[in-house]
């Protein structure tokens, strides 16, 4: 028998057992990934203009990715010039091994006035109304107490807050999303004038949009600036990562 077709009757020994045996090996090393869609969690708020509300959540470290939309109202796709009952609402996707519920909701109530009724800073109207949706008995839990918290601070006002368990979000038209980021070219710009499919989807994006806007903790807001400038002294002009 030529060396050959021993090597042949080898191989093909090999795969029966290996297919008897039901044996498998992965065929690439596997790599965490932390924008590993099952290990993603979604949290929705509803605190005011949904433009910022995207700023607020997009830079915490943990958050993934944010899409501005209309939640918790009863009318089927809605839009921004009739949005009926629903309120503008931001759908946060975070992974939960870096940030919790219970942080996100810290976020919530340190960036808006729960107490205005019907609207929120200088805009009016009911779809600025202040809710926390719910993902089940926990996050409903967590959302009561953390408003009973908020409303001991202070008796002289009642906290309007709305804890509502999620019903469907509906994502808002492309030109509401990463607004903030939009009104800076050189950001975009710098990486890389994504097309608004990919913009929408970036995590880099999604952390700048909250740079844009200022609203990053102060710690996060002075390592983008330094990454920026770094990125502008040595010339190089395509920012890919923070
Ligand atoms: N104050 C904002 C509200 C926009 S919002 C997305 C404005 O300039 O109209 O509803």
């Amino acid at each position: 028998m030529s060396l050959f077709r021993i090597l042949n009757l080898m191989i093909l020994a090999a795969f029966a057992i290996d297919r008897a045996l039901c044996i498998r090996f992965p065929d690439r090393i596997h790599k965490p990934d932390s924008d590993a869609p099952e290990r993603l969690k979604t949290a929705v708020f509803a605190l005011g203009s949904f433009w910022r509300s995207e700023a607020v959540f997009g830079c915490l470290p943990g958050v993934v990715r944010t899409t501005a939309g209309y939640a918790g109202g009863s009318k089927p796709n809605p839009e921004y010039r009739s949005l009926a009952d629903h309120a503008e609402s931001v759908q946060v996707e975070y992974d939960p091994r870096l940030i919790g519920f219970r942080e996100l909701l810290d976020v919530f109530w340190s960036n808006h006035d729960p107490r205005q009724v019907y609207g929120q800073g200088p805009d009016v109207g009911n779809q600025y109304r202040s809710i926390v949706f719910c993902n089940g008995t926990e996050e409903s839990r967590m959302a009561a107490l953390s408003k009973e918290q908020e409303q001991t601070r202070s008796r002289s006002s009642i906290v309007t807050t709305q804890i509502l368990q999620l019903g469907p979000f509906y994502p808002a038209e492309p030109e509401h999303q990463k607004f903030e980021l939009k009104q800076n070219p050189f950001l975009l710009q710098l990486i890389g004038n994504l097309p608004q499919e990919e913009l929408e989807k970036s995590t880099l994006a999604t952390k700048l949009n909250g740079y844009v806007a200022e609203l990053c903790p102060p710690d996060i807001q002075r390592h983008i600036d330094a990454k920026i400038n770094d990125i502008i002294k040595k010339g190089w002009p395509i920012l890919r990562e923070l």
